[in-house]
C-alpha cells in the first residue's frame, strides 16, 4: 500500500508544527510548500535530521512549487498573514483572499483529487473562497477552528475544577469569531455537567453561573489572549495540533466527532454557509453532519454567530 501524502500549504509558524507533527506521528510523506525561497525547504530539512532521534521514517521536502504536491491526500493551507494585537481576524481578509485565490488554484491544478483543510483566517471566509475557486465538492473543503475553539474551552473549565483536561468535553459551535457558541448544556466530565460540578464547588447558582460566563468570554476571545502575548503573531502549535486531529482522522478513517467548519445545507438552519458544526470525518472528508436540538438561547447564540459569518463572507465579494 502507497504511502499517504500530505501537502502542507504555507511554511510559517503552524506550517512548521503541523510538518514536525505529520512526521511524529509517520502520518505520511509530507510536502511543506511556501512562497519564501529556502524557508520550506530549511524547515523540512531541520526535521528530517531528527528522524534518527525521534524515530520517524517518512520523507519530507520543502518546495517553491505546487508541482510538488501532485498526488497529495490531504492539503492543509496556513498561507496567509496572522494577526497583529489590536487586529480582528476579520482584518485580515482583503491581503489574505489575495493569497488563498493563489494557493486554491495550485491545488485545484496540481492536487485535484485532495480533501483539504484550511486554517487560514478569516477561516470562515477563507474556507468559503478556497471552495469556490477549487470547485471541490463542499465535503473535501473544510476548516479548523472548532477543534481548536473547544479544546481551548475545555482546558479553562479543567484547570477551573482540578480535574485532567483528559476528562473534559467541550464544544463550541458557530463561526470561528468573537460570536462563537460554547455549549455549555453540553460541557461535562467524564459525562457529568459541568455546570452542576461548578454549582457544588461553590455553593452557590449565582456563583457558578458567572464563573461560566467568565469561561466562556476567555474561550472567545482566547486566540486574541495569545497575539496580546507574542505580540509577533497568533496561536500555532495549537492550531497544528487541532488540523493535525482532523487529518489523522481522516487518513485513518476514524470517523471521528470532530466540531468542523462545514458547508451546510438545512443543518442547524443555516443553509449556504460554511460553520461550525460537529462533523463525522473520514476517508471521504466530511461524512455527515451531527445534528442535535438547541435550546432557544443556544440557537440565538447560533443565530448571531451565522450572521456575522454572512457579513464576512458577503464583505469578500
Ligand atoms: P506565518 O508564520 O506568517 O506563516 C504564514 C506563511 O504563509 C508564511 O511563511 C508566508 O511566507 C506564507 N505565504 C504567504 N503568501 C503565500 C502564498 N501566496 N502561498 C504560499 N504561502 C504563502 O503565520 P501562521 O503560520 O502563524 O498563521 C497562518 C494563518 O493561520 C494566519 O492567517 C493565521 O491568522 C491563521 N490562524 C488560524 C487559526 C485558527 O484556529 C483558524 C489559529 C491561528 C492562526
Amino acid at each position: 500500500m502507497a504511502r499517504k501524502k500530505i501537502s502542507l500549504i504555507g511554511g510559517g509558524q503552524i506550517g512548521g508544527v503541523l510538518a514536525q507533527l505529520c512526521a511524529l506521528r509517520e502520518l505520511g510523506d509530507v510536502v511543506l510548500f511556501d512562497i519564501v525561497e529556502g524557508l520550506p525547504q530549511g524547515k523540512m530539512l531541520d526535521i528530517a535530521e531528527v528522524g534518527p532521534v525521534d524515530r520517524y521514517d517518512v520523507c519530507l521536502k520543502g518546495t517553491n512549487s505546487y508541482e510538488d504536491i501532485k498526488g497529495s491526500d490531504i492539503v492543509i493551507v496556513t498561507a496567509g498573514l496572522p494577526r497583529k494585537p489590536g487586529m480582528s481576524r476579520d482584518d485580515l481578509i482583503e491581503v489574505n483572499s489575495k493569497i488563498m485565490t493563489s494557493v486554491a488554484e495550485g491545488i485545484k491544478q496540481y492536487a485535484p483529487d485532495s480533501i483539504v483543510i484550511v486554517i487560514s483566517n478569516p477561516l470562515d471566509a477563507m474556507v468559503t473562497l478556497c471552495q469556490k475557486i477549487t470547485g471541490f465538492p463542499h465535503s473535501r473543503v473544510i476548516g479548523q477552528a472548532g477543534v481548536l475553539d473547544s479544546a481551548r474551552f475545555a482546558t479553562f473549565i479543567a484547570w477551573e475544577l482540578g480535574v485532567s483536561v483528559k476528562d473534559v468535553t467541550a464544544m463550541t459551535l458557530g463561526g470561528h469569531g468573537d460570536d462563537m457558541v460554547p455549549l455549555v448544556r453540553y460541557a461535562s466530565v467524564n459525562g457529568i455537567p459541568v455546570m452542576e460540578l461548578l454549582e457544588q464547588k461553590y455553593n452557590d447558582k449565582a456563583k457558578a453561573k458567572e464563573v461560566m460566563e467568565a469561561m466562556v468570554k476567555r474561550t472567545r476571545g482566547a486566540g486574541g489572549e495569545v497575539v496580546a502575548l507574542l505580540k509577533t503573531g497568533s496561536a500555532f502549535y495549537s492550531p497544528a495540533s487541532s488540523a493535525i486531529a482532523m487529518a489523522e482522522s481522516i487518513l485513518k478513517d476514524q470517523k471521528r466527532v470532530l466540531p468542523t467548519c462545514c458547508f451546510l445545507q438545512g443543518e442547524f438552519g443555516v443553509s449556504g454557509f460554511y460553520v461550525g458544526v460537529p462533523a463525522v470525518l473520514g476517508e471521504k472528508g466530511v461524512e455527515s453532519i451531527i445534528q442535535f436540538k438547541l435550546d432557544a438561547e443556544e440557537q440565538a447564540m447560533m443565530d448571531k454567530s451565522v450572521a456575522a459569518v454572512k457579513e464576512l463572507v458577503g464583505s469578500m465579494k
